[in-house]
């Protein structure tokens, strides 16, 4: 039977969040696809979910080195989903899966993107005063420089339609970090669905967002800008 959907996640060190994560999704819908995207990580994820697909219905694509998280979403979805409607999540247990029924019965029902957002009616951050700051300025950027009017552009955690990606993926950036907004500029939906939910904080494994990261954000943003011109 052909899946509803396949949830994309992309992963560098979570050996102790995809031993969580795996089974919750399960729970949730026993017919999504799941993929894991591991870019070769040192604490032994892949073996993890690897014994854990001997239980669980889930695919895993390894790749060599650490070749960054937009290139580990698109060759997810371009080698191994299969499902009409692709689902992309952070797999550190911040992204609540709960919602994950609701944005995929948005795509469903017709919107372009449908985004798990911490800044729409019912969602909330345990974010630090700091990085609510940078969420808040990007936000900002987004809006006054691309013209992106979403409540959290910045989210990691999103659904539309595989085709809808598929055609995308030459336009996008592999080296960006934030592949939600490359593809809120590219494709400038018309119809975009915000569900709210409670962003948690990682709990376990090491946190990816550094001084280099912030730097990358400007740099992205210069060149959608430079782009859109
Ligand atoms: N395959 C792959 N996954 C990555 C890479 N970088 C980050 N990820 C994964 O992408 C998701 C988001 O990364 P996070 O480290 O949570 O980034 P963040 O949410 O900005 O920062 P913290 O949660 O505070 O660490 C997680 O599931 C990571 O494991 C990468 O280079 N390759
Ligand atoms: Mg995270």
């Amino acid at each position: 039977m052909m899946p509803r959907a396949a949830i994309i996640l992309p992963t560098y060190k979570e050996i102790e969040n995809v031993a969580i994560l795996i089974p919750r999704l399960s729970d949730i819908d026993r017919h999504y696809e799941v993929i894991l995207i591991d870019d070769h990580s040192p604490d032994g994820t892949a073996d993890r979910v690897r014994e854990l697909a001997q239980s669980y219905p889930v695919k895993l694509l390894e790749r060599n080195g650490k070749l960054g998280l937009a290139s580990a979403v698109i060759d997810g979805v371009v080698k191994l989903a299969r499902a009409p409607i692709v689902v992309v999540m952070d797999a550190d247990l911040s992204h609540d899966e709960r919602i994950i029924p609701e944005l995929v019965a948005s795509v469903e029902a017709g919107a372009d993107v449908a985004i798990g957002s911490r800044f729409a009616s019912g969602g909330s951050t345990e974010d630090s005063r700091t990085r609510r700051f940078f969420s808040w300025g990007a936000k900002q950027v987004a809006r006054l420089l691309l013209g992106v009017r979403v409540q959290d552009p910045m989210s990691g955690f999103f659904a539309m339609r595989r085709d809808a990606f598929n055609n995308l993926v030459p336009k996008l950036k592999p080296k960006g970090f934030k592949i939600l907004l490359d593809i809120l500029v590219r494709l400038r939906p018309e119809r975009v669905v915000e569900v709210g939910y409670l962003f948690r904080s990682r709990q376990k494994g090491e946190s990816k967002l550094t001084g280099v990261i912030a730097g990358q954000y400007f740099r992205m943003i210069w060149d959608l800008w430079r782009d859109r011109r």
